[in-house]
């Protein structure tokens, strides 16, 4: 039987499980449009190709399965490159269709032409172009296969719209088969060896190819071995922050205390991570190319063992194929680091404490202390990037996987989208979506599909009239010289009643928590404005102060 480019397009996604897409549409891809017409896939037509691509990246980040998007060539793609950089950067299994111009016009520089194998090659682990609609199924499967194996990352597929309208014979598409990626048995001796002859060991846990068992197993597995484990950037939701053995987050505005312990640590167990630069902290808390800890590094990717920072014992495994082969570890007859661990502990929650003290009728610290009481442990909490991340990094305790979805490549934008898409992913869960007033506004138009698709996430808009981080380094840097950091903002509670969702504007602490509860039975999207005075630009320092070090 034969079939068009764009119902094998269709049928490939559906073999290999797809239930969702985003998407911008365009007139390069009309028959993969039209293929979805009659299939089950989700759609989710979106309002800028930044926001559908930063979707399928959540998706991927929360399922394990690559996040689908697809978008038109020059303008859709060129757009969309914001969601294939944070994928790349994250290590997040995506694959982004492009519709591209028709075969014989190729090279001309024809209408929004761009030669994607050429131009996205640093943003994606592949960049195809299928020239030939029957070889659909093969690069559909090899789509999958490269974003999911390895360090995973995103894929580009470009699909001439001519091939699309093509009819031909093709084989049934099959699901791709994931490839494990499991530490030899010599490996896991010398591991054990290793933890054998430690006296301050630490566990740093990061990167993707986690699952919610191989959380439940890295936890056991601390408890075994009573190890502290600290999380990096924005890899929070991989260990439960209550837990006695949690020691915090690696991540930008590090806790001193840890950045010590890590720093000091004789061994150090790097699973799934890269500690680059936010995690570690600006490059200094691991020598390189030569590290003064002893140092285990898990990673799935080859080509990242020994890349940044030469281990001592090298292991290609995913951390859950890893964490499964912790379970056979035999128990060690001692344990002295394990009063080291509790005091890392109560570091952690001390550090976590809110600040007592905030300029403004607006304190941050009170509304974090009221989320962390109203709010279940199964809440999906999405952000950018921007100062007011740090209230949420650092101040909310992540109790459980896939509770997390934020950048670690730093994106402004990304909040809004990814609530979008954690919403459409678990409708019975909360999501809040933490955004800056800079933030807010790089994806706000997709506060249009959480309308479209009926999917009341709550935004958090904290508002302190400008971007307040560069505002910050301005500040140190060059104090009283404000260049190109203030915004005049729109009535946000204003605008999200335009949009059919509901509105709350706070401009006192204790106006937070009705204004949520208002948000929540609403039972609409909802932005809740907060008013945060700019004096607040960190937990611990006010802007003035930061502009009095300068030279300190
Ligand atoms: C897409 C993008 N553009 C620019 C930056 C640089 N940048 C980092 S934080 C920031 C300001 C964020 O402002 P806002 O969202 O209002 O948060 P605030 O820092 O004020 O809390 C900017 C411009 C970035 N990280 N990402
Ligand atoms: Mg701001």
């Amino acid at each position: 039987m034969k079939r068009t480019g764009g119902q094998l397009i269709v049928e490939a996604l559906k073999a290999n499980g797809v239930q969702r897409i985003s998407c911008v549409p365009g007139e390069s891809f009309l028959a993969v449009l039209d293929a979805l017409h009659d299939s089950d896939i989700k759609v989710l037509v979106c309002r800028q190709e930044g926001g559908a691509a930063m979707m399928a990246d959540t998706w991927g980040r929360l399922t394990g399965e690559p996040g689908i998007c697809m978008v038109t060539r020059g303008p859709g793609a060129t757009n969309a490159s914001a969601g294939l950089h944070i994928a790349r950067q994250d290590s997040i299994p995506m694959i982004l269709f492009i519709g591209q111009v028709q075969r014989d016009a190729r090279e001309r520089e024809a209408f929004q032409e761009v030669e994607f194998r050429r131009a996205f090659t640093e943003f994606a682990k592949w960049v195809g172009e299928i020239d030939d609609a029957a070889r659909i199924p093969e690069f559909v499967t090899r789509a999958f296969a490269i974003a999911t194996s390895g360090r995973p990352g995103p894929v580009v597929l470009t699909l001439p719209e001519d091939m699309l309208r093509d009819e031909v014979e093709a084989p049934e598409a099959l699901p791709y088969v994931p490839v494990a990626a499991h530490p030899g048995r010599n490996q896991l001796a010398d591991f054990h060896k290793r933890l054998a002859a430690a006296e301050r060991p630490m566990v740093v846990l990061g990167g993707t190819r986690w699952t919610e068992e191989a959380v439940a197993g890295i936890r056991q597995f601390a408890e075994r071995f009573r190890l502290p484990v600290g999380c990096s950037f924005r890899r929070q939701m991989l260990f439960d922050h209550l837990h006695p053995n949690y020691s915090g987050d690696v991540g930008i505005g590090i806790n001193p205390a840890l950045a010590k312990e890590i720093k000091e640590a004789d061994l150090l167990i790097l699973l799934g991570g890269r500690l680059s630069e936010m995690p570690s902290s600006g490059y200094t808390l691991v020598d390189i190319p030569y590290p003064q800890q002893k140092l285990v590094h898990i990673h799935p990717d080859p080509s990242e063992l020994g890349r940044v920072y030469r281990p001592d014992l090298a292991i290609c495994a995913s951390p859950a194929d890893f964490v499964a082969a912790l379970a056979d570890l035999a128990p060690l007859h001692e344990t002295p680091w394990a009063e080291r661990t509790e005091r890392m502990h109560a570091a952690y929650l001390a550090w976590s404490k809110t600040p007592e003290k905030s300029p403004g009728a607006v304190h941050m610290g009170r509304i974090m202390d009221w989320i962390e009481v109203n709010t279940a442990d199964d809440t999906i909490f999405t952000n950018g990037a921007g100062n007011y991340a740090t209230w949420l990094h650092r101040f909310h305790r992540f109790r459980r996987f896939n509770t997390q979805s934020a950048p670690t490549s730093g994106s402004m934008g990304y909040g809004l989208p990814a609530a979008v898409a954690a919403k459409q992913l678990f409708p019975e869960r909360e999501v809040i979506c933490f955004a800056g007033d800079g933030c807010f506004m790089m994806h706000g138009q997709e506060f249009a599909t959480a309308v479209q698709y009926d999917l009341p996430l709550i935004a958090l808009v904290i508002n302190n009239g400008m971007y307040g981080t560069i505002r910050m380094h301005q500040e140190r840097e060059y104090p009283g010289r404000v260049s190109a950091t203030a915004l005049d903002n729109p009535d946000f509670a204003a605008l999200a009643r335009a949009y059919g969702g509901h509105g709350e504007t706070v401009k006192a602490t204790e106006e937070f928590g009705p204004a949520f509860e208002r948000a929540r039975a609403s039972g609409k999207p909802a932005i809740i404005e907060i008013a945060l005075d700019p004096e607040a630009i960190t937990p611990s320092r006010t802007l003035t102060e930061i502009a009095q070090t300068k030279g300190r």
